[in-house]
């Protein structure tokens, strides 16, 4: 089997290509990553002789087309990922999120390849803290941020090229990753890596704000057993009911390194900050029969401290920078 992994030396890419290594041994396993600033190639480093790296951007169809023509199955996770990057600008998020789901899905189309679409549960907007609700592949699409109304129109372009084109592809949504390889700008890594050096975390606003965490590997186990059994033309939600507001998560982070629990600080609020998302993971666990691994938020979380503090050479050329940015706008 060939694998085209796109975004494969980002967070939740890197964690999938050693997935796939494990699942299928015998698989070729080729990554088109254009590097930018969340891609590392340190990540691949341990399996760096079993993939082939492709440097190169998915909105570039000369690079693409040869990629895709090779493939048996097209996973597609590069993206411009983080919200707080695209209120500051957005124009990489229409490029890569927009354009580049739009090469690929030209060149899956001229081929005939699988194609699995990764993307995420804020397209559907947030939900009231009091609101028993959870998203289902029915809520109607109602993204806030340039981020995600990028992956929003990404996660249509694919449903049109079903319809359409006929295409074989399926789309999944999940809620908010944590775990090894996750760049620093995000919450966890973030606040993890501030402790590391005796900085004090960082919430926006009051803290209320609830996300819906998983494992990255739950997350990535349920990509594959989309591709292997899942329907084409579907959407899978993934979550594993994780949900908890980011007070709690920064209280627990504090404890586990050793801090007291009230030890962190309120920085400015995210413009137009999505209060809760909570995924509702019926089809996934009915149809398919996944179900997470990493069910117990505490050990998962004090893997990934171990994590940061035994792979400090990972994040530390890019700690300054991050703060500095974030310094810059008060948070
Ligand atoms: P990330 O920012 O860590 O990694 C993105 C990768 O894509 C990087 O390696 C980057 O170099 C690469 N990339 C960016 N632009 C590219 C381009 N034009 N051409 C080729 N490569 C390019 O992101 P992540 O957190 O690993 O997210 C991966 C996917 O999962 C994204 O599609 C994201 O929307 C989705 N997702 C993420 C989460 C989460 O919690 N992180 C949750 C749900 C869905
Ligand atoms: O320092 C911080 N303090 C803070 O309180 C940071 C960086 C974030 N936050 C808050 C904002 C969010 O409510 O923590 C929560 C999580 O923030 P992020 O890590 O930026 O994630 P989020 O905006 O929820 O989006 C993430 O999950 C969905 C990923 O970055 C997206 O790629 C994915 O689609």
């Amino acid at each position: 089997m060939n694998v085209l992994i796109t975004g494969g030396a980002g967070f939740i890419g890197a964690n999938f290509v050693h997935q796939t290594l494990s699942r299928y041994p015998d698989a070729r396993v080729v990554v088109l990553d254009k590097l930018t600033y969340a891609g590392n190639k340190g990540s691949l480093a341990d399996v760096a002789d079993r993939v082939e790296l492709v440097v190169g951007d998915i909105a570039d169809m000369d690079t693409v087309d040869p990629l895709v023509a090779d493939a048996d199955v097209v996973v597609h996770f590069a993206a411009e990922s983080h919200n707080d990057n695209s209120l500051n600008d957005p124009s990489p998020f229409i490029r890569t999120n927009l354009v580049g789901t739009f090469t690929l899905l030209e060149a899956v189309r001229r081929h005939g390849t699988r194609f699995h679409h990764v993307s995420t549960d804020e397209v559907y907007g947030d939900l009231e803290l009091d609101d028993p609700a959870k998203f289902t592949p029915e809520t109607p699409y109602n993204p806030s941020s340039p981020y995600s109304s990028s992956k929003a129109g990404s996660d249509l372009l694919v449903r049109a090229w079903v319809r359409s084109f006929g295409i074989e592809a399926t789309i999944s949504n999940c809620s908010n990753n944590y775990g090894p390889y996750q760049h620093i700008e995000k919450f966890i890594p973030r606040q993890i890596t501030n402790l590391i050096d005796g900085v004090k975390p960082r919430l926006y606003g009051a803290g209320e704000n609830v996300r819906d965490w998983i494992h990255v590997l739950d997350h990535n186990d349920a990509v594959w057993d989309i591709i292997e059994k899942g329907r084409i033309g579907e959407t899978y939600l993934i979550g594993a009911d994780g949900e908890k507001n980011n007070k709690e998560v920064v209280e627990l982070i504090l404890e586990l390194m050793g801090y007291d629990t009230d030890d962190y600080v309120h920085v400015n609020d995210r413009p137009g900050h999505d209060m809760r998302y909570a995924i509702d993971n019926s089809r996934l666990v009915e149809e398919l029969g996944w179900s997470p691994r990493f069910t117990d938020f505490r050990s998962g979380l004090q893997a990934t401290i171990d994590w940061y503090r035994d792979n400090e050479a990972w994040w530390r050329p890019l700690k300054a920078e991050v703060e500095a940015k974030y310094a810059a706008q008060g948070q």
